[in-house]
């Protein structure tokens, strides 16, 4: 089978690795020529653990060819981004573009796969209409098939091969098609369905995550009004069998949860009160601990140091950042504020003068190094305060007033008359 992958990017690139280190003869297309010189000089341009390794091996014995010119194959495989619009519907000018570049080279009998994630009823609305114009039946002479990725960056190569893989063609024809080629290497289970169903899959898994937290989030809200410990009601709340309140914290970020969601409402406004709210709740979380810093330090706060600037722990990863916006919020309110992160190069640079005089230290990324403090840091503030957004600190300083999403009822004056 030879297997064209179109963009090679976090999904692309270890997925052509992976049909490749499986004996399928792989050529890897992208648009960006600094991406396939790069490749084709040996060096990957993504950072994904094992991924150097084992690409290196199939670029060795030619199974895996990077090339800036699209060839004709038995499978196309399009992992392209998707961006959204200005009103955060999906944009699906990437995908339009590579079919475009496939449809010269298609041959009777050809799979066209998409990976990329995609509202509802992008396959049989953009891209089957796309094809038949061109007079290819869908189902008769080429196959068309929706296999969302839905991997954990860090983890890329085992869960392509170990996770269960959605198979969602457009006919039954080409959902056996497409199982035939993921078969090549995919251990989990081939779950067969249809191209919609496939991608509104997708989008409700992480549309699941987000209201999860999203309803975390509320809690922190009403246990501060209401004199209530939100992190111990969760605790509680928890041990409960079939219970999982997610963790709240100071937003959602990442090119999933935060994106994902708007792919529906956009697509049914109308039908999706829930989903509108619940991005409503998350995105509006950045100003809530914004608002938070006010009534802790009783507006007095003229310095801030937010430790994190990444979406999430351990990563480099900065799209859609909470951190980034509760910066934001506290700019335009007039207070200095400096962002460190050892993760994120553009922030990893002296943290002793992002310390030095501050008033308040938020954690808004749950970074390894954020679990203690050196001590020369903390007494360098004006004020020894820590406001843990992610409940990670496990130091103790004499002196130092330690905050919590669960302990903000303390300051909120409606609280303090419960009291
Ligand atoms: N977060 C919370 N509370 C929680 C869990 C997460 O506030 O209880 C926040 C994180 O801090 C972060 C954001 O949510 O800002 C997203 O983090 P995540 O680890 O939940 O997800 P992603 O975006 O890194 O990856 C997700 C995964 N989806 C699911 O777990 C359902 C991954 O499997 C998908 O492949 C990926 O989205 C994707 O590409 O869609």
């Amino acid at each position: 089978m030879k297997i064209a992958t179109i963009g090679l990017g976090y999904i692309g690139l270890p997925t052509a690795v992976m049909f490749a280190k499986h004996g399928q003869e792989v050529i890897g297309f992208d648009t960006n020529k600094d991406v396939i010189a790069s490749l084709q000089s040996g060096r990957i341009h993504i950072e994904e653990p094992g991924l150097q390794e084992a690409f290196q091996d199939v670029l060795d014995n030619g199974l895996l060819r990077p090339v800036s010119r699209l060839e004709a194959a038995n499978v196309f495989i399009i992992a392209v981004p998707t961006p959204h619009t200005e009103d955060h519907s999906c944009d699906t000018r990437y995908i339009r573009q590579a079919v475009k570049d496939v449809i010269p080279l298609l041959e009777l009998g050809n799979t066209i796969i998409l990976e990329s994630t995609v509202a509802p009823k992008t396959t049989t609305g953009v891209i089957q209409p796309m094809l038949e114009e061109s007079g290819f039946t869908v189902g008769v002479d080429v196959h068309l098939v929706h296999c969302p990725e839905r991997v954990l960056p860090g983890q890329i190569m085992t869960e392509l091969v170990n996770n269960n893989r959605i198979i969602g063609g457009v006919t039954p024809e080409c959902t056996v098609a497409g199982s035939v080629v993921y078969r090549t290497f995919v251990k989990g289970e081939m779950l067969l369905t249809d191209a919609s169903t496939a991608e509104l899959s997708k989008l409700m898994e992480n549309t699941f995550r987000d209201t999860n937290i999203a309803l975390a989030n509320e809690l922190v809200k009403l246990s501060a009004e209401l004199g209530i410990n939100a992190l111990d009601v969760i605790e509680m709340a928890n041990k409960h069998p079939r219970v999982n309140i997610h963790t709240p914290g100071p937003g959602v970020g990442g090119h999933c949860l935060a994106v994902d969601p708007y792919f529906i409402t956009t697509a049914a406004p109308e039908q999706t009160p829930l989903i509108q709210t619940t991005r409503e709740i998350n995105s509006t979380m950045p100003k809530y601990i914004a608002d938070s810093v006010d009534v802790i330090t009783n507006n007095t706060a003229k310095k801030v140091v937010i430790l994190g600037a990444a979406y999430k722990g351990n990563v480099d990863d900065i799209r859609e950042s909470p951190a980034l916006k509760i910066a934001e919020h506290l700019q335009q309110r007039g207070v200095e504020v400096h962002v460190y992160d050892p993760h994120v190069t553009h922030y990893a640079m002296n943290p002793e003068n992002a310390f030095a005089d501050a008033d308040m230290a938020i954690i808004a990324t749950e970074h390894d190094e954020f679990k203690q403090l050196p001590s020369n840091l903390l007494t360098s503030m004006a004020s020894m305060r820590v406001f843990d957004t992610k409940n990670i600190f496990e130091g103790q300083h004499d002196g130092l007033s330690y905050i919590t999403l669960g302990t903000l009822h303390l300051y909120t004056s409606r609280s303090r008359l419960h009291a």
